[in-house]
């Protein structure tokens, strides 16, 4: 597959699922390769077959063991999965990162896997598109289920959450404190708690203070039901697809993927116009024009809202 690959010989494998074509094109969007577009265009009508899950938490949680596991037992299904892994503290891009590589090994040579971290680093527009974009090709290529990995509780995590159909924040004993670190970003887009780790002790006090939690949070149609699972050992998952089905049913009932759906399409499109006339408007102006307006604001020449009016006039 050479360097000079257009959109249109890329798409037929992509289509077919070939890991290759599909890394390919994961790193065109990334990159803001100028096929990249080309691609989008091709693929939009056949987009929004996978179900969508997403599984966050804090660092060692157990997601990536979940993952694996959850992976495999859709597999056994005959599905067949992408998995997404998002560390923005990473700035590794591209293939697994060595952790989640040894970690997921069994699955990772399946064919009917893909695997594939996702880094800040070379995300043109930021960490949550890249990801909406990946997720979009897995889509495209024929994956039933797509599984974005998330760690930590930032912006980036929200942000990225917006994009799956069904979220997940993996819990374990013995991280008090922290669940009232995490409560403020993540708590309010679980769909399903998970406790995992829940050979340890604590596994009962987790449980109360998340229903604790969700009694403060405002009655909401789906109340997010909180499992225990095992994931080193394999329990508790069959319990936690068949909420995530659950979930998926309930959503479908409500229009909830046509909602979502919708909120995304105006999240990419109001963030993609930003970033589009930003550049055009860069560009008409010139390099020069726009360093001296920067410098007329620092020296209390011109005022930020008036040099902005000047460059988009
Ligand atoms: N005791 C116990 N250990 C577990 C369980 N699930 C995972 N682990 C272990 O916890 C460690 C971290 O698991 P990972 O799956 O890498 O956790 P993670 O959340 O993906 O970690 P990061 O991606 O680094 O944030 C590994 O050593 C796992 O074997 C469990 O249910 N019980
Ligand atoms: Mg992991």
């Amino acid at each position: 597959m050479g360097p000079d690959r257009t959109a249109d010989e890329l798409l037929e494998p992509l289509r077919r699922g070939e890991a290759r074509a599909l890394a390919r094109a994961i790193s065109w969007m990334e990159n803001g390769h100028p096929e990249a577009r080309a691609i989008m265009a091709k693929l939009w009508p056949h987009l929004g077959r996978a179900a969508v899950f997403g599984l966050t938490g804090s660092p060692g949680a157990g997601k990536s063991t979940l993952t694996d596991r959850l992976a495999r037992s859709l597999r056994q299904e005959g599905q067949r999965v992408g998995i997404l892994a998002v560390d923005p503290t990473s700035p590794f891009s591209g293939g697994a990162i060595l952790g989640d590589r040894i970690r997921m090994q069994r699955i990772a040579d399946d064919p009917g896997i893909f695997i594939r971290s996702m880094a800040t680093r070379g995300a043109l527009g930021g960490l949550a598109r890249a990801t909406q974009d990946a997720i979009d090709l897995l889509d495209a290529a024929g994956f039933d289920t797509v599984i974005v990995e998330t760690v930590g509780v930032g912006q980036d995590e929200v942000d990225v959450v917006s994009c799956v159909h069904s979220c997940c924040v993996v819990l374990v004993p013995g991280m008090g404190d922290e669940i009232q670190a995490v409560k403020a970003g993540i708590m309010e887009v679980a769909d399903l708690f998970i406790i995992n780790k829940a050979d340890r002790e604590g596994a009962d006090q987790v449980e109360r203070e998340i229903e604790a939690m969700k009694g403060l949070s405002p009655l909401q149609a789906w109340d997010p039901p909180v499992l225990r699972a095992v994931a080193s050992m394999g329990e508790g998952v069959p319990g936690i697809l068949a909420k995530l089905r659950e979930h998926g049913a309930w959503l479908r009932a409500q229009g909830g993927l046509e909602r979502k759906a919708r909120d995304r399409a105006r999240l990419r499109f109001d963030s993609l116009l930003a970033e589009e006339a930003s550049r055009r408007a860069r560009r008409a102006a010139g390099e020069a024009t726009v360093e001296s307006l920067v410098a007329a604001i620092a020296g209390r020449k011109l005022d930020p809202y008036a040099a902005v009016d000047q460059i988009l006039s």
